[in-house]
C-alpha cells in the first residue's frame, strides 16, 4: 500500500459519517490517506504522538475534524509545521457554531485553515488537501482542472435544461 500523504484525525467515531465526504474526495483523486480517531481532550498524549511523527513518515497535510469545544485542529497545528485543515462538526447545543469559532479564531502564529461546518466543509477539506498536494504534482493538478471543468459543464447542462423548460412554458 502507498504511504499516506494526508492524515485525517477525528475527535470521535461519531464524526466519521461526515468525514466520509473527505475520504470520498481523496479516493476519487487517488490520494493515499490515513484516518485516525484521537481527541485533544480525551487522549492528548496520543494526539501529540500521532502528529509529531506525521511529517517524518511522509504526511503532507493534516485534516482535523471535531465538534463542540473543538481544540483538536489548534492542538495539532501547535505540534507540526504541516498545513492543518479543520472541519467543524455540526451538532451539540450550538449546532456547530462552537466548533467553528474554536477552529477559525486561532491566535496569530498558529494558522488553521477552517472549512464550513459539516458535510460541505468535509468535502472541501478533501479538495483543499488535494490542491495543496497538486502544487508539487502535475498529474494531480490535471485531475483538479478536469474536476473544475466537470462542475462548469454541469452548470451549463442545468442552465440549458432551464432555458428549454422556460421556452416550453416554464414547466419543470
Ligand atoms: C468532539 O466531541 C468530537 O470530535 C465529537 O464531534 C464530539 C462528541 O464526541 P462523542 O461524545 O460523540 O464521542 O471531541
Amino acid at each position: 500500500m502507498e504511504n499516506p500523504l494526508v492524515l485525517i484525525v477525528m475527535g470521535s467515531d461519531s464524526d466519521r459519517p461526515v468525514m466520509e465526504e473527505t475520504v470520498e474526495v481523496l479516493k476519487d483523486f487517488k490520494v493515499p490517506f490515513e484516518m485516525r480517531i484521537s481527541s485533544a481532550h480525551r487522549s492528548p498524549q496520543k494526539t501529540s504522538a500521532l502528529v509529531s511523527g506525521a511529517a517524518g513518515r511522509g504526511i503532507k497535510v493534516i485534516v482535523a475534524a471535531a465538534g463542540v469545544a473543538a481544540h483538536l485542529a489548534g492542538v495539532i497545528a501547535a505540534e507540526t509545521i504541516l498545513p492543518v485543515v479543520a472541519v467543524p462538526m455540526q451538532g451539540g447545543a450550538l449546532n456547530g457554531l462552537d466548533a467553528l469559532y474554536s477552529m477559525v479564531q486561532m491566535p496569530g502564529g498558529i494558522p488553521v485553515a477552517t472549512m464550513a461546518i459539516g458535510k460541505a466543509g468535509a468535502k472541501n477539506a478533501g479538495l483543499f488537501a488535494v490542491q495543496i498536494l497538486a502544487l508539487s504534482d502535475p498529474a494531480l493538478a490535471g485531475r483538479l482542472a478536469v474536476y473544475k471543468e466537470g462542475m462548469a459543464a454541469e452548470v451549463e447542462q442545468k442552465d440549458l435544461a432551464l432555458q428549454n423548460s422556460l421556452a416550453d412554458g416554464g414547466r419543470t
